[in-house]
């Protein structure tokens, strides 16, 4: 690792808080970051871990108006979700604030008045989609129309979501205002630009230049970004939630979700140290790292830094690494359509076993390119890898010395070569795990991991101590003692990946282990290093006085003699089980019933689809027609058919006969003494004998259910309705 910074500050992307957090998220990015983090505290390194929940932004205020309450209560409700879903995987954030915090407000406010004083933003007038009714402006989200690519009725204005392309308000036919349904007129209105144009040159030297290193599809989408030309981007947003545009004359504007979040790092960094932050943020010694999904990699390669280095006096990241999406049993995940799996109700349903996830999605991480999360794979690699290998190799190692040896290491009184030859394959898996976490490559680091766990498994499976022990216990002394030396490496190992299982192996082999400090305390607490006690896990952010005789380092991690002779072993407990075919068969069915219901609400929703709007007519063509209330006084079925009712009304002008066809919806006793609507003045028609004169006016569903219209309130018969 380059050692020309002193600290790290890692900063994992903020999710919304406007839902839980799914696999895609914890695979993406959180995993990742978590492994990254826990390796450079394992190295002695100092290391900050900043997150938080993004609160700002117009899905949280649909969300809230869809759900009937303000977008306070929305990110109040899953910024709690989420937190306890990160800390619930051992996610270990020195902070997880949020950016309705009053120090994000203050800090984010600070920094747009800066670039603002500095002359750093381009001021525009524009015109917008207002909502006359509704009195606001409206995002584009809040508008609706159709699709001039597919001809979908319900496309938004910033997107279709039936085909995919990105669209711009404008570019709607018929748009609606989904605040009040009404026809949305343009009205000007002035927003602050960042113009990005004009840190191009910079953007190309600072990326194209100076980061070669980065990932292929980080630095491919940067570049194609670069070289499409780069646009002045709008940083403010006329909307009532969000952190208000401090410069008079601009209320009822915001600030660009995209603005305010990414500063919410430093407003975290700040909160937790409020008189050390800066070194974490100012100073050239400081590298930054930013984990993110693929979604935002331009905000973070391309306009936070313009921002920062508008700014001026702070640090760009140093690499960001982005992952790529997965899926999930083939599809896409889908937060609206529940095809997800939520990290909350995993924790609920696995308790215990959230390093099988970890292990999963790390293992299966969308690092180069989208990637599948099935449930079957998720049972193949726990049962095949995790139990058995890893599980099985401690396990065995465990209870054989527990056997024969009273739970102590035993000496190594009897080596043969295959002894030295098995522990000398180890210092070049711990080189290969340390440069592919250092180069962000977490799934081949994984894989180096286990390969120990394989090493040691072979070795006994071979050795099979159990079958000496008959002949041998000098023999089976060294065996056990090697075997106990690559658990150790393990439990040094697997704390990055699977801190929860390290935890427990620690305990088994009672060895506590040191990494360096956190700063969840803040500037209160000790800032030392960490020991984390046997049994106890550097997820749980503790320091304890009291140790265990041992204490392993990462740098013990190759060696040949962690532990040494007599070292009494703790009780062994398995590390893993097996998942049954009903867990996954249940799981799967879960999904499809997601799948059911949204096929079910999507039949639904098209039942309810109001038909197409017929062509314009003339306010002389609806002059035309006479339209009153009216009253059933009598009403039959038509013999001989299943549709038709004969009714007799009193229409304030006469009383006549009309014949209707809703004998399907309606029986002839519920139509008796009903105020309806008619169209009075149609020509009149035979049916089946009958003369019927006017029309009985009903509310037809896309379904085919059809309902006649009363008014409100009773009203005098022959009421004229225009
Ligand atoms: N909330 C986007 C997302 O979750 C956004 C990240 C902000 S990071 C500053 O995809
Ligand atoms: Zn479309």
């Amino acid at each position: 690792m380059d050692k020309n910074h002193k600290r790290t500050l890692v900063t994992c992307a903020l999710p919304y808080a406007n839902g839980p957090v799914h696999i895609g998220h914890l695979a993406g990015v959180y995993v990742p970051a978590d492994i990254y983090v826990r390796y450079l505290r394992l190295k002695g390194e100092d290391v900050l871990f900043i997150c938080g929940s993004d609160e700002h932004g117009v899905p949280i205020t649909i969300k809230a108006r869809k759900q009937g309450c303000t977008p306070q209560d929305v990110v109040d409700k899953y910024h709690g979700i989420i937190k306890k879903s990160f800390a619930g995987f051992g996610i270990n954030f020195d902070i997880y604030s949020r950016t309705t915090s009053r120090i994000h407000d203050r800090n984010a406010s600070a920094f747009f008045r800066k670039l603002y004083d500095d002359g750093k933003f381009i001021e525009k007038e524009s015109e917008q989609y207002y909502d006359e009714e509704a009195k606001t402006f409206l995002a584009d989200r809040y508008i609706t129309g159709t699709c001039p690519k597919c001809g979908n009725e319900k496309a938004y204005g910033d997107q279709c979501e039936k085909c995919g392309s990105t669209l711009s308000p404008d570019e709607l036919i018929n748009p609606r205002s989904a605040l009040s349904g009404s026809q949305p007129v343009k009205k000007k209105t002035t927003h602050w630009y960042l113009p990005l144009d004009q840190y191009e040159p910079w953007l190309k030297d600072w990326i194209l230049e100076g980061h070669k290193e980065w990932r292929t599809n980080v630095y491919g989408q940067c570049k194609s970004w670069i070289d499409g030309g780069l646009q002045p981007r709008a940083v403010s947003r006329d909307l009532d939630w969000g952190v208000p545009v401090p410069v008079d004359g601009a209320e009822g504007k915001v600030l660009y979700v995209w603005f305010d979040a990414p500063i919410g790092y430093i407003s975290n960094t700040a909160e937790l140290l409020p008189s050390s932050w800066e070194k974490w943020w100012k100073s050239e010694d400081t590298k930054l790292v930013h984990f993110i999904g693929k979604d935002n990699i331009v905000f973070h390669c391309i306009v936070f830094p313009s921002m920062l280095k508008a700014h001026g006096g702070y640090i760009l990241p140093d690499n960001v690494p982005a992952n790529e999406f997965l899926n999930l049993e083939g599809d896409k995940i889908s937060t609206s359509g529940n095809w997800a799996v939520w990290l909350n109700e995993y924790l609920e349903e696995f308790p215990g076993q959230e390093d099988v996830l970890r292990y999963v999605l790390c293992a299966n991480a969308p690092e180069t390119k989208d990637n599948d999360f099935t449930w079957k794979d998720y049972q193949a690699r726990n049962n095949n890898e995790l139990v058995a290998i890893l599980g099985n190799f401690v396990n065995r190692a465990v209870v054989l010395t527990h056997k024969y040896f009273g739970g102590e290491v035993p000496g190594n009184r009897k080596p043969e070569p295959v002894d030295a030859e098995t522990l000398s394959q180890i210092p070049a898996l711990k080189k290969a795990v340390e440069d592919n976490i250092e180069h962000y490559k977490f799934r081949e680091a994984l894989k180096e991991a286990m390969n120990i766990a394989r090493i040691g498994n072979k070795y006994l499976t071979d050795t099979e101590p159990w079958k000496v022990a008959k002949t041998d216990m000098d023999r089976t002394a060294s065996i056990l003692n090697v075997s106990l030396q690559i658990c150790a490496d393990l439990a040094v190992v697997f704390e990055p990946f699977l801190p929860f299982s390290a935890e427990k192996l620690r305990h088994i082999l009672n060895v506590d282990i040191k990494a360096g400090a956190d700063h969840r305390a803040g500037e209160d607490g000790t800032c030392g290093e960490n020991i984390f006690k046997a049994g106890e896990s550097a997820a749980l952010h503790t320091n304890r006085a009291e140790t265990a005789e041992l204490t392993l380092t990462w740098e013990d991690l190759g060696k040949d003699s962690i532990l040494p002779e007599g070292h009494r072993l703790g009780e062994p407990v398995l590390l893993f089980s097996k998942v049954e075919d009903s867990v996954v068969e249940a799981q799967v069915a879960k999904l499809e019933a997601a799948k059911a219901a949204n096929k079910a609400a999507a039949r639904e929703a098209e039942a309810h689809r109001a038909a197409p709007q017929k062509p314009e007519c003339t306010f002389d063509e609806f002059g035309k027609m006479d339209i009153r209330t009216a009253t059933v006084l009598e009403a039959e079925r038509v013999p001989k058919t299943d549709k038709l009712l004969k009714l007799t009304i009193d229409t304030g002008i006469d009383k006549r006969t009309i014949v209707s066809g809703i004998a399907e919806y309606y029986t002839p006793e519920q139509m008796l003494g009903r105020q309806i609507c008619i169209l009075a003045n149609l020509q009149p028609r035979n049916i089946r004998g009958i003369e019927s004169k006017g029309m009985i006016l009903m509310a037809r569903q896309a379904d085919g259910k059809m309902r006649f219209i009363t008014p409100e309130e009773t009203l005098s018969n022959g009421a004229e309705i225009g």
